[in-house]
């Protein structure tokens, strides 16, 4: 079930951890920082060794060979992440990019599904994060989604503030963006500049590296954008504790 489906944030902030400005990013398009979301929204997480609950099963039902003399290959069904959203980030994605492929979409909102622009069938509508996890379960079921391999919430800052609710939200990826950009919207919740805040700490970079599968530049990244100004960020993980 999806009931223990763990969930991560992840997010863009300034230093002062504001996310947003009129319903949109409020720094300039950064493509670096935008594939590094994509890619990690994507990257399922590697297949879990079977569960000795599962291995007892399968011992007692399973055949050895088959016909060929080969071992049967259990091949499971497909998985795809899942991405939740509220209503206006995902009015804030340019329509050619979603919903977001590659990923099951999630869109927070108590608009019935067919007045959300830019909607389509295989994205799921719900009140709730956990009304939209428990839609995808059954979603699931019915063979119309993908079962999920890891579960992220993309925002805004509402969507995260009830995300952080949860027990089951257990990560932060926080790109630190290292310059000031004028906000009206702010990450909720107040992740410092030493490592700390509201009971959540920041690990080191070999941590976020077995986490987000890939390997991350030491001491951050400085990317030129508009073929002009300079923009320095940093990709974190944080964890409560
Ligand atoms: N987290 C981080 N680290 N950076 C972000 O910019 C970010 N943005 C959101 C949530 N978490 C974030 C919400 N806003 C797209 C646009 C806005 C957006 C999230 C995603 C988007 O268009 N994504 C495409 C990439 C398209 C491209 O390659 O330019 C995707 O496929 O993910």
């Amino acid at each position: 079930s999806l009931k223990h489906l763990p969930l991560t944030l992840i997010v863009a902030a300034t230093p002062s951890n504001g996310i947003g400005f009129k319903g949109a990013l409020p720094w300039p398009m950064l493509k670096k920082e935008m594939a590094y979301f994509a890619r990690v929204t994507k990257r399922l997480p590697p297949p879990s060794p079977p569960s000795p609950v599962a291995d007892a099963a399968a011992t007692t039902t399973s055949t050895k060979t088959d016909a060929s003399g080969t071992t049967p290959t259990a091949t499971g069904p497909e998985r795809q992440n899942v991405v939740i959203m509220g209503r206006k980030t995902w009015l804030s994605i340019p329509p050619r990019f979603r919903p977001l492929k590659g990923r099951t979409n999630v869109v927070i909102s108590s608009l019935d599904r067919g007045s959300l622009e830019g909607v389509t069938d295989e994205v799921l509508v719900a009140p709730g994060i956990e009304a939209g996890l428990d839609m995808l379960g059954r979603w699931v079921v019915r063979g119309k989604a993908m079962p999920p391999g890891s579960g992220f919430v993309i925002g805004g800052a509402g969507i995260y503030a009830a995300a952080l609710e949860l027990p089951r939200v257990k990560a932060i990826l926080l790109t630190r963006i290292r310059s000031e950009y004028v906000c009206d919207t702010v990450f909720p919740v107040g992740l410092g500049g030493d490592g700390q805040g509201d009971g959540w700490r920041r690990e080191g970079r070999g941590v976020l590296e077995e986490f987000v599968g890939e390997s991350v530049e030491e001491g951050g990244i400085v990317e030129v954008v508009e073929g002009e100004e300079e923009v320095r960020y940093e990709f974190q993980l944080w964890r409560r504790g």
